[in-house]
């Protein structure tokens, strides 16, 4: 995978995210993984100021499921932002392809009919390794830590839009 390369001139904003209310949907398949990045999610929404009381978790089978119960989540206007969690390790079945290919393709389908930020924490990896190192604990990186900055940061942006606010 490529990395970010990001210059550090632009670094993303400090969003306070108190009483943002984020549903996150947990794929059961490989959960050695994707509760490693719910504890990410956890830590980077807590870190914003996200109460836990507002953060609304729930388990589908595998990835393959994801963008259903993204979609069921968005429309239930219980939430005001998603976070699709994970992990869709190669191996040996040509699954991969198309589990991965679909989840990604479902979730950007939710996220543009629904209108509201969802956010793409499925690791798509070749091996059980580079899924452990993508989802570290604290001090590491967790993508699923990324995923909250990525929402709170979009639902700013929207919030910005909606508002007419400034350009530049
Ligand atoms: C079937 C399957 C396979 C082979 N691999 C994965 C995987 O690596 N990660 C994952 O999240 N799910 C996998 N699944 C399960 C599918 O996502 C789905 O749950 C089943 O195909 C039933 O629709």
């Amino acid at each position: 995978m490529g990395a970010d390369l990001s210059s550090g001139q632009n670094p993303p904003p400090r969003i306070d995210g108190a009483g943002q209310r984020i549903g996150v949907v947990c794929a059961r398949w490989n959960d050695v993984i994707t509760l490693r990045l719910l504890d990410g999610v956890r830590r980077g929404l807590a870190g914003s100021n996200v109460s836990d009381d507002d953060v609304l978790v729930d388990w589908v089978p595998g990835s393959f499921e994801v963008p259903l119960g993204a979609s069921i989540m968005a429309r239930s206007g219980r939430v005001d932002a998603v976070i699709c969690l994970g992990a869709v390790i190669r191996g040996e079945t040509s699954h991969y392809d198309f589990v991965a290919g679909e989840c990604a393709r479902g979730i950007q389908d939710v996220q543009l009919a629904c209108d509201i930020p969802v956010a793409f924490g499925v690791l798509t990896t070749e091996n059980d390794g580079q899924a452990l190192a993508r989802s570290e604990g604290p001090g590491g990186h967790n993508v699923g830590e990324d995923c909250a900055q990525v929402v709170l940061e979009m639902i700013e942006f929207a919030r910005r839009h909606a508002a007419g606010g400034a350009l530049g």
